[in-house]
């Protein structure tokens, strides 16, 4: 029996949720309740569960059907067309545009973390909603992630909804493959014989846990990937982050890096979205990483260049693929 409800409703004032609208229901980006009831139907279970079973299994089947998996696509992504340094919502932003316009190219995902999303999981310190200025939530519209209109920006109630709702989209695509709790810990480059130009041609990765204890490991050899285009989206400077940038710089292959500036939300996002670019040739970089690349601005606990960062890297990737 429910306890019975407070006696004084506590007033947290009038918080307008704009987009808990029919449409929204209709659509099925709010999922409605005759959609659970199909879901009881087809379980056949409705308030008879003592009857219920699983299908047979052995557990060799389990694991060969993961690990066949695994390594399959470890075979198929060794030749990736795109990989994408990086499952954060720049990464994420750009392998939705990327996966969408060209079904016919193989993009790897190779994010260090067991979790992608890097920071879009919480708004900023520890408040769940997500900001995002205006022409941001076209991107929002694009992948069906509900929001409130606040006028100049958009605020979508938990951070994660976005970051989840974008995941499940890239991962629904068959031309992508995340390959997460796997960190880029190099490059692979090439030098052209005429011109002696130097350009980044694929990934050398291994599992995080080795990454990081390469120091009490030693031998620990990794594994590649070769792509003609490498999107770095790394984030900005921390344990893993700006990591391409660093290494094209320790490699010698840039002079300096320009160190991200302080935070002022006015600048960091039209210049991140404005300078995602690729920065050397067969290096595309987007979102926080470029703040360290090119001395921009942080902008804080606001995702619109984030988002558009992605479409922009995108855009810079398919330029070179149309050369
Ligand atoms: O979320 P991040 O860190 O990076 P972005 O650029 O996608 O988004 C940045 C955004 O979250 C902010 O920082 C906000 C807007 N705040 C700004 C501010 O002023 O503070 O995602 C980067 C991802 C993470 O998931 C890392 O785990 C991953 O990249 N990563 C790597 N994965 C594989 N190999 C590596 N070497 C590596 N380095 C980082």
């Amino acid at each position: 029996m429910a306890p019975p409800p407070a006696t004084e409703a506590v007033n947290y004032g009038e918080l307008t949720t704009s987009y808990a609208n029919k449409s929204n229901y209709d659509s099925g980006v709010i999922p409605n309740k005759e959609m659970v009831t199909r879901l009881n139907q087809s379980l056949s279970t409705t308030n008879n569960w003592d009857g219920f079973k699983f299908a047979p299994i052995r557990e060799s089947t389990v694991s060969r059907a993961m690990t066949r998996r695994y390594f399959n696509d470890l075979d198929k992504y060794a030749e990736s067309d795109i990989v994408i340094v990086g499952a954060g919502s720049c990464g994420l932003s750009a392998a939705y545009v990327l996966a969408a316009s060209r079904p016919d190219l193989k993009i790897a995902i190779i994010e260090g973390g067991v979790a992608p999303g890097g920071g879009a999981w919480l708004g900023g310190q520890l408040f769940s909603a997500m900001i995002m200025r205006k022409p941001a939530e076209k991107f929002l519209e694009a992948i069906g992630v509900p929001y409130d209109d606040e006028g100049d920006y958009v605020v979508v109630k938990h951070a994660a909804l976005f970051t989840s709702t974008l995941l499940s989209k890239v991962l629904a695509f068959p031309n992508v493959k995340l390959f997460n709790a796997t960190t880029v810990e190099d490059l692979i480059t090439r030098t052209d014989p005429e011109t002696k130009e130097l350009r980044v041609a694929g990934v050398v990765t291994n599992w995080t846990l080795v990454s990081l204890h390469h120091d009490d490991q030693s031998c620990m050899d990794p594994n590649t990937i070769n792509a003609p285009v490498v999107l770095s989206t790394t984030g900005h400077d921390g344990p893993f982050g700006a990591f391409s940038v660093k290494r094209l710089l320790s490699m010698g292959a840039i002079e300096k890096l320009g160190g991200m500036r302080g935070l002022d939300m006015q600048l960091a996002e039209d210049a991140i979205v404005k300078q995602t670019r690729e920065i050397f040739p067969g290096m595309v970089v987007g979102g926080m990483e470029l703040s360290e690349m090119d001395g921009a601005n942080r902008m804080g606990p606001t995702f619109g260049a984030m988002a558009l960062s992605g479409v922009k890297a995108a855009e810079s990737v398919l330029e070179i693929f149309d050369l």
